[in-house]
C-alpha cells in the first residue's frame, strides 16, 4: 500500500513511518519541522539525541530498511502542493500526525491558541478539501485524542466515539438515534481535536470520505524494533514542562534524581499507550480501512488507565524516587474515574504492551542513559491555566 504520513518526522510519525515501511508500505513522509523549531523557541531538546530527517532517512536505507520519500511543506497553509503530492503519488491512505499536539503548549498566550487553532484546523481541512479536489478515494487515519471526551464518565464505560440516545418526541413516543460522544475538550488542544471530529464528520457525510479517527492516550515509551537498529534511527523523548508527557517525565525524573512532578492530589485518571503499540494500531487501521460510504470509524486507541498518583507510586518502587505532589497549573478535574472501551482494536489483533513489562528497561535504556543531556531547569511546567495563571 502506499501511504503518506503527514507528521512523519515527529514522535508518534517516525516511528509509524520506518514500522509500516518495515512491513512492506510504500512510504513517504511530509512534514515542515514545526516540532523542531518549537524546541528552538522553547529552548528545550529531547532527552535522545536525534538526528537530522536527512541522516535519519539515509540511516534507514543503510540498514536495509528501504527508501522512504520526504516532501517538506506546510500541510495547513501549502494547500496547493499537498494537492499536486495527491495527484503525483496517488496514495491508498494518508496518515495524519501532523498537528500542533501539546496541552500546555497551547496555553501559554493567545499567540499560541491562535497557533494551535489555525496549524491544527486548516491541516485537517486542507487533507480533506485536497482528498475531494484530487476525485481519488483515499482513506484518512488520524490521530485524535482521548481528550475529546473528557475524563468524567460517570461510572460508563466511554464507548468508541458514538453514543446511543433515546430521545422522546412531542407525541411522547421515543426515537433512537447514535450520536458522536458529547466533547468535554480541557485546552485549546484538546478543543482542536473536537473540530477536527466535525470536519471529519461532514466531508464522510457529503463526499463518501473514508476516515479512521484513533483517539489515543497518552503514548509513553520512545523505541520500537526499527528505531532500535541504530542510534541515528532513535526516537524522540520530550521531558520538558510543555511538551513532556507525564509517564515519560516520571521516567526522567526518576533517572535523574528530581522528586517526580505531580499535579494536585495525582487524583486524575487517564489512559495510556506505549509508543509500540501506536504504530501497531496505525498499521491494523490502515490494513482494515471502513467500506465505501461507511460512517467515520472512532477506535480508542488505548490500552490501560491509571490514576496519576498510582503511576507515581509504582515508578518510585521501581525506582526509589521521591513523590512531590506540587500545585497543579491546568484548570482541570482534581480527581476522575475513568472506563474506556477498547475492544475494536483488541479484535484486529492488538496485544498490548503493559507498563508493568516496559516501565523499568525505559528507565535504564533511556531515561538513564540520556539523563546527561537533560535541563533541569526545563523540568517545571510553566504554562498556567488556572484562573489566578491567566494572562
Ligand atoms: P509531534 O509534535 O512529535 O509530531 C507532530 C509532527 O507534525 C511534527 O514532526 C511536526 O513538525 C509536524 N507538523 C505539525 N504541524 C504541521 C504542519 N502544519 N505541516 C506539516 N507538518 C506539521 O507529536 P506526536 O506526539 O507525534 O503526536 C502526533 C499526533 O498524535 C498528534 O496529532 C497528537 O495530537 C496525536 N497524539 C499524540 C499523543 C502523545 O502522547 N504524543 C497522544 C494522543 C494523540
Ligand atoms: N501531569 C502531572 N505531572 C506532570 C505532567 C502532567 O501530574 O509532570 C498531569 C496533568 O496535569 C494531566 C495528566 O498528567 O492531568 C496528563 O498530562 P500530559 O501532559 O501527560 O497529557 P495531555 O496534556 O493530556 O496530552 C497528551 C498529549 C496529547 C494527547 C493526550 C491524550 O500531549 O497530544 O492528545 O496526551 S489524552 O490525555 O488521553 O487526552
Amino acid at each position: 500500500m502506499r501511504v503518506i504520513i503527514l507528521g512523519g518526522d515527529g514522535f508518534c510519525g517516525w516511528p509509524t513511518a520506518l514500522h509500516l515501511s518495515a512491513v512492506g508500505h510504500d512510504v513517504h513522509i511530509v512534514d515542515n519541522f514545526s516540532r523542531r523549531h518549537a524546541d528552538i523557541e522553547l529552548e528545550a531538546s529531547s532527552l535522545t539525541p536525534i538526528s537530522p530527517l536527512g541522516t535519519r532517512l539515509t540511516a534507514w536505507r543503510e540498514v536495509g530498511g528501504g527508501e522512504i520519500g520526504f516532501h517538506r511543506f506546510d500541510v495547513a497553509v501549502d494547500y496547493y502542493q499537498l494537492l499536486g503530492l495527491l495527484n503525483d503519488l496517488r496514495p491508498d491512505a494518508i496518515v495524519h500526525f501532523a498537528e500542533q499536539r501539546a496541552a500546555p503548549y497551547s496555553m501559554k498566550s493567545s499567540y499560541h491558541k491562535r497557533y494551535t487553532v489555525n496549524n491544527n484546523t486548516n491541516a485537517t481541512h486542507n487533507l480533506l478539501a485536497a482528498i475531494v479536489e484530487s476525485g481519488q478515494d483515499i482513506h484518512v487515519t488520524h490521530l485524535g485524542t482521548m481528550g475529546v471526551y473528557g475524563y468524567g464518565t460517570a461510572g460508563v464505560k466511554i464507548p468508541e466515539g458514538y453514543l446511543r440516545v433515546r430521545m422522546e418526541a412531542e407525541d411522547g413516543t421515543h426515537v433512537e438515534s447514535e450520536i458522536l460522544y458529547p466533547t468535554n475538550p480541557g485546552s485549546v488542544y484538546h478543543t482542536t481535536k473536537t473540530l477536527d471530529q466535525l470536519l471529519f464528520a461532514f466531508y464522510n457525510k457529503n463526499d463518501e470520505v473514508r476516515v479512521t479517527d484513533l483517539h489515543q492516550g497518552i503514548v509513553w515509551g520512545t523505541q520500537t524494533p526499527e528505531t532500535s537498529r541504530d542510534e541515528r534511527l532513535i526516537n524522540r523523548f520530550d521531558y520538558d514542562g510543555d511538551y513532556g508527557t507525564v509517564l515519560n517525565r516520571f521516567l526522567m525524573q526518576a533517572a535523574i534524581g528530581y522528586p517526580l512532578t505531580v499535579h494536585g492530589t495525582g487524583g486524575q485518571t487517564r489512559a495510556f499507550i506505549h509508543i509500540r503499540d501506536t504504530v501497531r494500531c496505525v498499521q491494523l487501521a490502515l490494513e482494515n480501512p471502513p467500506r465505501g460510504g461507511e460512517r467515520v470509524r472512532i477506535f480508542n486507541q488505548m490500552t490501560e488507565t491509571h490514576r496519576l498518583i498510582d503511576l507515581a507510586k509504582l515508578v518510585s518502587r521501581l525506582t526509589g524516587a521521591e513523590i512531590n505532589l506540587v500545585d497543579n497549573p491546568r484548570n482541570e478535574a482534581a480527581e476522575n474515574d475513568l472506563r474506556v472501551d477498547n475492544r475494536r482494536l483488541l479484535d484486529l489483533g492488538l496485544d498490548p504492551v503493559t507498563l508493568e513489562d516496559g516501565l523499568l528497561s525505559e528507565v535504564t535504556d533511556i531515561a538513564q542513559k540520556y539523563s546527561y543531556r537533560c535541563d533541569r531547569d526545563k523540568i517545571p511546567c510553566r504554562s498556567l491555566w488556572t484562573r489566578r495563571g491567566r494572562a
